[in-house]
């Protein structure tokens, strides 16, 4: 290299030696830039959490300890309270069943409801809707996702009802709202697959539970996870005299792990109106060689909130021809072919709102 210089004049060799040198510079810039941001401040934090997890005192202390490195950090630390402060290395994996379960409960739509109170009712409930147990590693992360338009009433209800249900479980958890834009024709299943895709961008979900927003479940075994099959856990609703309606029904409330939900490519995005969307996912899980799995009858039991038909979700017409179609369709329509517009995103204590437009029949956008 250098021989080749030999024989060249001064002002090649001046270059040379400038390019060599501005090169080395970015490299070591880039070296020294990235460890004082990235890697370096990350082992920074993970050290100051580790430290603060194994101090032998309650949440809220070392909640407060955190809040203080994080002030007189400067901003140079991105300590996030609600992660840390439950982090501890020491805690066992939570057990298969959860010893905090208290079996069937009474559930009952007739007392108004402010979500105040229900706010104060769960204080370990975080920004978002989060929680996750600080006695144990759970065993899940679990996004539960509510196709949602019109139902505030409803909706008091679930989040009263559901946040103490799903801490007795011991799940670590996330609520989804996702409320259709508009007033174009409801369409359930889309919802859920932006449910389905908004989550995964916010935390590492493994699980993901599709409920509707006017079910309760009245028995806490009916645990809100996933199973080694797709399972459904609004098996028996008082709407159907605690039956099942037929044998593959799949309405309701029902859960699909990361990795049978990418196996059917998610849910269908062409279902406008009431009806049909459930029995669609259902031929999915069937032809991808998957079966219902589902809770006995007595802990599947669950209440719907009774309610007259919403307005733009009249019954789908087309829902008998698309059910038809399905093994041609499922590869073609679903998480893959899933096109929306989020429009804004609400952070309160209970839930994350988000506010989406969808489309409408027919056309997209
Ligand atoms: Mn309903």
């Amino acid at each position: 290299m250098l021989g080749t210089l030999r024989n060249v004049g001064f002002l090649t060799k001046a270059c040379f030696a400038l390019t060599v040198f501005g090169g080395l510079h970015i490299i070591l810039m880039t070296y020294y830039y990235d460890s004082d941001t990235g890697a370096n401040k990350y082992t920074k934090y993970r050290q100051i959490s580790d430290f603060v997890a194994d101090l032998n005192m309650s949440v809220a202390h070392r909640k407060k300890i955190l809040k203080l490195i994080k002030y007189y950090s400067n901003g140079t630390l991105d300590i996030n309270l609600n992660d840390v402060a439950y982090t501890n290395k020491h805690l066992e994996p939570c057990p298969e069943t959860s010893p905090l379960l208290m079996g069937p409960m009474r559930v009952e739509f007739s007392d108004p409801l402010n979500l105040s109170e229900v706010r104060e009712d769960n204080p370990e409930v975080n920004t978002g809707g989060r929680y996750k147990p600080s006695e144990c590693v759970a065993l899940q992360k679990v996004a539960i996702i509510i196709p949602f338009r019109n139902r505030a009433e409803h909706l008091k209800y679930w989040l009263y009802y559901l946040h103490p249900f799903l801490q007795r479980q011991q799940l670590d958890y996330g609520i989804y709202i996702i409320e259709q834009n508009g007033d174009n024709t409801f369409n359930r299943a889309k919802l859920l697959n932006v449910g389905y895709a908004e989550a995964i961008k916010e935390y590492d979900y493994d699980c993901f539970v599709f409920s509707d927003v006017d079910i309760v479940p009245m028995d806490d075994h009916n645990t809100y996870k996933c199973f080694s099959q797709p399972r459904h856990l609004s098996v028996s609703m008082d709407k159907f005299g605690f039956k099942l309606p037929y044998k593959n029904y799949f309405g309701g409330v029902s859960a699909l792990s990361k990795a049978q939900f990418r196996k059917i490519n998610g849910f269908p995005n062409n279902y406008w109106g009431w009806g049909g969307e459930d029995d669609d996912i259902y031929y999915r899980m069937a032809y991808r060689g998957m079966s219902i799995s589902r809770p006995s009858g007595n802990v599947g039991k669950c209440r719907m909130i009774r309610h007259k038909r919403d307005v733009k979700n009249e019954e789908n017409p087309h829902r008998f021809r698309s059910i038809r179609l399905v093994r041609r369709m499922m590869n073609k329509d679903g998480i893959n072919s899933l096109k929306y517009n989020v429009i804004k995103v609400e952070k309160d204590q209970l839930y994350t709102k988000i506010i989406v437009d969808i489309g409408k029949p027919g056309k997209l956008f």
